[in-house]
């Protein structure tokens, strides 16, 4: 088999990068190791940047979206019992898109099916070779049986554990990390959200926050112990510690009902530079994580895709491959600005377990300035929208 490009990894980036490429004439194929079934029961990010549903509408998976979406204009900050508005309208011109990511995934999946483009189901064993050539390749098995797959680049949209990273050499690959002592215990209710905008709550007990997908479909995190476990967590034990953790207005109005889904996640920080080595290229969590405090990972998957995207169509319209040579640089570059900012947003609002009550003093005069300053409100809402590409 060939193909021009050959993406490892049908999750949001690989199928956004795969369904702009064939929009834009370019043939790539999708490998992906779960099946689709599996792919959309994870549970994960619901705020989108303008940046990403641009592209979903270059892609031609955004119909759904614009019918079904709800748009941000801001988010609402605690500290304890005291709350605060903080409006984006004022400092940008640019809200947030609240659709889910497995929805998002979902339309992606159907726009391709729509399109006849191919995506590989249960591929396993993937093994990248020659990529310091002009002719790399892929030998992968699908469905236990062997396939070798000729190209001209590929696309390494295969996640924190997948395996196209490990393919740059460790002389030549720097890892940068940071875990955070702590995970976030989160769930989906079917229950209307307790506000319009989303709580960020910064208490004594630990972070909390408050999120939704739409009008009877609530998300809702608390900060929790790494080492917890869901089954220690009964439905009545999250309502309650959730309650615990919010102003008062909003605990005393908010409306539970058993979980459809329960899971913890674990907090990092990573990036991986370069994020290019001959001919491939990494794009999304493959290269980099950031804690969800903030909303940025599956955003800064869509820069790195819009960059590569960008590139690749330059490369095969005009023979120009700049941005090609240029891409770890130019995405590097945005990517460490929003590690910045979501590693702030996570250090100002969570309890850490070596916290002394200078650093909690620290946490909360950081608030009150927000509360009370508007370039550091302008400088929030400019990082929370999304940095330009
Ligand atoms: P994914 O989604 O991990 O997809 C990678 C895909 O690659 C497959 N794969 C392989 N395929 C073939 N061969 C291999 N060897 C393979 N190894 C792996 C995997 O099966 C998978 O399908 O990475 P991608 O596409 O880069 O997308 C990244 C986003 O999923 C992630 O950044 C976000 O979910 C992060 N995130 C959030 N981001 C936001 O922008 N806004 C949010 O509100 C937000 N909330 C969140 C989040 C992540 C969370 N968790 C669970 C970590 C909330 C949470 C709780
Ligand atoms: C979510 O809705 O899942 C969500 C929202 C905001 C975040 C993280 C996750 O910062």
């Amino acid at each position: 088999m060939r193909v021009q490009v050959a993406i490892v990894g049908g999750g949001p980036s690989g199928l956004l990068l795969g369904q702009l490429l064939h929009k834009a004439g370019i043939d790539a194929i999708v490998l992906e190791r779960k099946t689709r079934e599996y792919v959309l029961t994870r549970i994960r990010a619901g705020v989108l940047e303008r940046g990403l549903v641009e592209l979903l509408e270059e892609a031609g998976a955004a119909d759904r979206l614009h019918a079904e979406s709800f748009t941000h204009n801001g988010v609402v900050f605690s500290s304890n019992n005291d709350h605060f508005d903080l409006s984006f309208d004022q400092y940008v011109n640019q809200a947030m898109t609240v659709y889910g990511q497995t929805e998002l995934t979902r339309d992606l999946y159907d726009a391709r099916e729509r399109v006849g483009a191919t995506t590989l189901f249960n591929v396993e064993d993937v093994v990248l070779n020659d990529l310091k050539t002009e002719s790399p390749s892929i030998d992968c098995t699908v469905d236990g049986k062997s396939i070798h797959i000729d190209c001209d680049y590929i696309a390494g949209c295969d996640g924190f554990h997948g395996v196209c990273r490990q393919h740059i050499p460790n002389n030549k690959r720097k890892e940068y990390i940071k875990e955070y002592p702590f995970g976030w215990l989160g769930i989906l209710s079917e229950t209307p959200p307790v506000h319009n905008e989303l709580i960020y709550s910064n208490s004594d007990r630990g972070f909390a926050l408050c999120s939704m997908r739409n009008e009877n479909l609530s998300r809702y995190y608390v900060q929790c112990d790494i080492k917890d476990g869901v089954d220690n967590w009964s439905d009545a034990a999250f309502w309650d510690e959730l309650k615990h953790r919010i102003p008062e207005q909003f605990a005393d109005t908010i409306e539970t009902g058993p979980s459809i889904e329960k899971s913890i996640a674990p907090l990092r920080s990573f990036v991986c530079e370069p994020m290019q080595w001959g001919k491939l290229f990494l794009c999304g969590d493959a290269a980099h994580i950031v804690p969800p405090t903030g909303a940025k990972g599956l955003n800064t998957a869509a820069s790195d895709v819009r960059y590569l995207y960008r590139a690749l169509k330059q490369h095969y319209s005009h023979r120009d491959s700049t941005g090609l040579q240029h891409y770890s640089q130019t995405a590097l570059a945005r990517v460490w600005k929003v590690e910045r900012f979501s590693w702030w947003m996570t250090s100002v609002l969570h309890r850490f377990p070596d916290q002394s009550d200078f650093d909690i003093k620290i946490q909360q005069a950081e608030i009150a300035f927000l509360q009370q300053n508007e370039a550091a409100q302008a400088s929030l809402a400019i990082n929370y929208v999304g940095l330009p590409y």
